[in-house]
């Protein structure tokens, strides 16, 4: 018997698929379209697991829509552009091209190896002229169309190196090369107005059926739609002339400033929380703090102080919270004799809401830390049912039921009862002063938190001192990068015309090969000559941008290109609506929000500009779990101790007792936890040698096998050993089969109906991206062939078995399938058919039960007479025994389920 030889099959196939270019897409392919895609990789080196689990799921869904009949496309490029390669060309000195380009030739080379049915024939790479000069097309014509504009913005600044940082180059608030303490700095940008679309984005998101929704949701909060109240408290300009007597003195125009200062305007989300303010919080940008800061060093200085630290709202959120007491007052709104101090805060945004609010450290976590550091009253609105609260006092308590006492909770705030706000009369008014409102509504009781919001809104309208509004979170999309690895930003910036787009003939602007990474900055406006151009329009001296796209941008759009790619233009129209949207789109949940909303929201804006008529760029979404692996160290002896030592998979031992050693030295080593294979914890596996030892079709079979695609795989020596053995237990199988099945035997009904049933349900697994399941099929029907007698039967289930696992296992297949001397490749072949007949049951079990209890159960033909069925409910040995010889009172037979005899 001769056993499957992996690596000359594996090398052989793929020679042929590439030869006869079979995963080649036809745009004018009479068969239906579908369209398969999986992340595009960034080109970092080498492949990684992740890479080889993402893939082999896409892989084998392409292969098998190729066998129900479809003509599929399943394209691969290169994300290419972006930081690793200048942090690459900096450390090393070679050329970010040159660095991107071989990291490609090696990733391409690999992934070849592993047999995804790709049509490389529309590979494409993000950081060549013939992809970025396409896109420079598409920003000119949302530029014409006014969907971009210019704005000043804030970036992470690093003193010391007088460059700008991308967000990941900023690690603790300071430069990753300098560790100076980062600063927000304004440049002037380029946005993409991405708000306009909110509410498209929003209720689109919604409607996507085929989407996880836990990713939706993460979507909708990203967008973040709320509504909520505007209002202005008035502030008080007595206590404002005796802060502000430098203000006063040295500005040329004290009426404006005292304009500025007569008011301010707060947004909230929970007007129903109005009597629990204790202070008004202002964002270090606001006019009013700018007013201040004027005439007020120790102002000033705060402000500059808020101007430390990233610019990322995770950042402000778990930032320290710090505040400045301004001397202002508000007027409670309410309450004319009620004033409320008001801070310029670290924590407020500029450019949300009105850039200012007022704090409830009762029921807001961000106001609670700054209530308790400055010491401003906690004043609850609203309490869980079982939880009073004395206003008096000014405490919370509940009835402690056995000891009959009251429970107090002196710092309540929501957030530690972690209380949320649910339907029902859960909540209770607690301020006395909320019984205007009651009576001002009309209302008696407000059954929850949003029926108080529309009260106090409604309230604020009729009286009018607010306003309803709604707002977003979703911001404008910042594209200006001050980096030399992206694409060039199409414009021109001229003295008297300003910024002008380069004119469509001169597309690309391709990036300058001569440049240096010696010192911090940006290369491109280093360059000498690459700037200096003269303005498209009048013709004067003029400067270049040299701010290039986010990277996002060149991800927003590369499934588009895949459908179509002309030389003249980005796409086709006609052609690509052929084949967009995207059927399904795999990928990691890291990309739930930004990738996946810029996207949406380009196709969007393509739509807008009548460029192409699709709403969402993916009907389907599957976001895959990591590839984990254990973690092993020697910790650090010093003493203070140093981080652990970490050791890779192969430089360590595992010994009988489960124990583990360092391969060279023998030393101790600890096993950690089992976590996402990653560079930093050196617990990944290469993939490359793995294909080598045990070929292409093990390991596509491991990755898919042992867990559902969603949840995390544990790679395994064990599990990859046993794919191995399943694939040459399938060679055996299929290397064995009879030469004339008509010559033995004849029908086994068991093995045809495991047969089909099989083939459905494989096919309804790799349709649901439930590969694991059909992995567990297949082994169930292997086993049972492997213990059948010969007969026709079972030869038509292994040339069939061929076919049923040509997806996944697609080597193996075709050698098997051109060893049995079929035509053409399995590649090629149909999906085989399931005989419906063949997947009902055609034995019931039914239940056999005495006076109502469970005594027995009998397998009997589906459909048998009830009488039938009573005879032999009736002989049957337990029933005997409970009916003690007494003949039955009555029998009920329910067909094929069920004998109930009353005793
Ligand atoms: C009073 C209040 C009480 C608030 C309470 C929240 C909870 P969402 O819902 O995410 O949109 N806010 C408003 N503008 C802000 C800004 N520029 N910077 C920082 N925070 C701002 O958030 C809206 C809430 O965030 C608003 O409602 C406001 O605080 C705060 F128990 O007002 B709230
Ligand atoms: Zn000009």
């Amino acid at each position: 018997m001769s056993r499957f030889n992996a690596l000359k099959s594996d090398s052989h196939w793929q020679k042929v698929w590439d030869e006869r270019r079979t995963f080649a897409a036809r745009d004018d392919s009479p068969k239906p379209k579908s369209y398969v895609l999986e992340m595009f990789p960034y080109p970092s080196g080498r492949i990684h697991m992740g890479h080889v689990r993402n893939y082999t799921m896409g892989d084998v869904l392409a292969r098998f829509r190729r066998m129900k009949g479809m003509e599929v496309l399943h394209p691969m490029g290169w994300d290419a552009f972006g930081m690793p390669a200048e942090n690459a060309a900096m450390e090393k000195k070679v050329h970010p091209g040159n660095w991107t380009r071989q990291n490609i030739a090696t990733m391409k080379a690999q992934l070849k190896r592993l047999g995804f049915a790709l049509d490389w024939s529309r590979e494409l790479a993000t950081c060549e002229p013939d992809y970025y000069g396409q896109e420079q097309a598409i920003f000119l014509d949302f530029f014409e169309s006014g969907l971009v504009y210019r704005k000043e913005s804030a970036v992470n600044w690093d003193p010391v190196d007088m460059t700008v940082l991308a967000n990941e180059q900023v690690i603790d608030g300071r430069g990753w090369r300098s560790g100076a303490l980062v600063e927000r700095k304004k440049l002037s940008q380029w946005f993409l107005k991405i708000t306009q679309f909110a509410e498209e984005l929003l209720t689109g998101v919604q409607r996507l059926e085929h989407w996880p929704d836990k990713v939706k949701l993460m979507q909708e909060n990203w967008i973040g739609k709320s509504e909520g109240l505007r209002f202005r408290f008035a502030l008080d300009g007595l206590q404002l002339s005796q802060q502000l007597d430098v203000a006063w003195a040295s500005n040329p125009n004290p009426d404006a400033i005292t304009a500025v200062l007569n008011q301010v305007e707060v947004f909230t989300t929970r007007p129903d929380t109005i009597f629990g303010s204790s202070f008004v919080a202002i964002a270090a940008d606001h006019p009013i703090a700018q007013a201040l800061a004027a005439g007020n060093s120790e102002v000033q200085a705060f402000i500059e102080r808020c101007k430390q630290g990233g610019t990322t709202a995770a950042e402000l959120e778990t930032q320290e919270k710090l505040g400045f007491d301004t001397g202002l007052r508000a007027t409670h709104p309410f309450d004319p004799a009620w004033q409320l101090p008001v801070y310029i805060a670290n924590f407020v945004l500029m450019d949300y809401g009105t850039g200012a609010v007022f704090g409830v450290p009762a029921h807001d976590q961000r106001d609670f830390e700054f209530a308790t550091k400055y010491g401003l009253p906690i004043l609850p609105q609203h309490l869980p049912a079982g939880i009073r609260y004395d206003a008096e006092r000014k405490v919370a308590f509940e009835r402690d039921e056995e000891s009959d006492e009251n429970v107090f909770y002196h710092d309540f705030n929501e957030a530690a009862l972690e209380i949320k706000p649910s339907e029902g009369r859960e909540q209770e008014y607690l301020d006395p002063r909320m019984e205007k409102i009651l009576v001002d509504s009309g209302a008696n009781f407000f059954a929850s938190i949003p029926a108080a919001v529309r009260a106090v809104i409604a309230l604020a309208e009729s009286q009018a001192w607010g306003t309803g509004t709604t707002v977003w979170r979703l911001r404008d999309w910042g594209v200006s990068r001050q980096r030399y690895w992206g694409t060039p930003i199409p414009i021109i910036h001229c003295e008297s015309c300003g910024p002008v787009g380069v004119p469509r003939g001169q597309l690309p602007v391709v990036l300058p090969e001569d440049v240096s990474f010696d010192v911090p900055g940006n290369p491109l406006d280093r360059h000498p000559t690459w700037k200096h151009v003269n303005c498209p329009k009048c013709d004067a001296p003029a400067r270049r941008e040299t701010d290039t796209l986010d990277t996002f941008f060149d991800s927003s759009w590369y499934f588009i290109r895949f459908a179509s790619q002309p030389a003249d233009k980005p796409f086709d129209k006609a052609v690509a609506e052929q084949w967009l949207p995207v059927g399904q789109y795999i990928g990691g949940v890291e990309h739930a929000i930004l990738h996946l909303l810029y996207a949406r929201f380009f196709t969007r804006a393509l739509q807008h500009i009548g460029k192409l008529d699709v709403a969402e760029p993916f009907a389907g979404l599957f976001t895959q779990g990591m590839v984990t692996h254990a973690t092993y160290s020697i910790p650090s002896l010093l003493d203070p101790p140093q981080p652990p030592m970490w050791l890779s998979p192969d430089e360590v031992d595992i010994r009988p007792d489960g124990s583990a050693v360092a391969k060279d030295t023998g030393t101790a080593v600890d096993i950690g936890r089992i976590e996402k294979m990653s560079k930093s914890k050196k617990n990944t596996v290469d993939p490359e040698p793995i294909v080598d030892q045990y070929g292409a079709d093990a390991v596509r079979w491991f990755m898919l096998s042992d867990s559902p695609p969603e949840r995390d795989l544990e790679w395994s020596e064990n599990g990859i050993e046993g794919a191995w053995r399943f694939v040459q237990r399938l060679w055996r199988l299929f290397d064995g089969v009879e030469d004339a099945p008509e010559a033995i035997g004849g029908q086994d009904k068991d093995l045809d109906r495991k047969l089909h049933r099989t083939i459905h349900g494989v096919a309804g697994d790799i349709e649901a991206l439930t590969f694991n399941k059909s992995v567990a099929r297949l082994y169930e029907l292997v086993n049972a062939v492997e213990k059948a007698a010969p007969s026709a039967s079972r030869s038509n289930a292994i040339r069939t078995i061929v076919r049923i696992v040509a997806p996944m296992v697609p080597h193996i297949a075709e050698e098997a399938w051109a060893a049995m001397g079929e035509d053409g490749l399995i590649a090629d072949a149909p999906w085989p058919e399931v005989d419906p007949a063949l997947l009902v049951d055609d034995e019931v079990t039914i239940a056999l039960q005495v006076n109502g209890k469970l005594r027995d159960t009998l397998v009997m033909p589906k459909g048998a007479p009830n009488e039938t069925v009573e005879a032999a409910a009736l002989a049957a040995d337990k029933v005997v025994r409970a009916l003690e010889g007494k003949p039955p009172r009555k029998v009920i037979v329910v067909p094929d389920r069920l004998v109930n005899i009353v005793a």
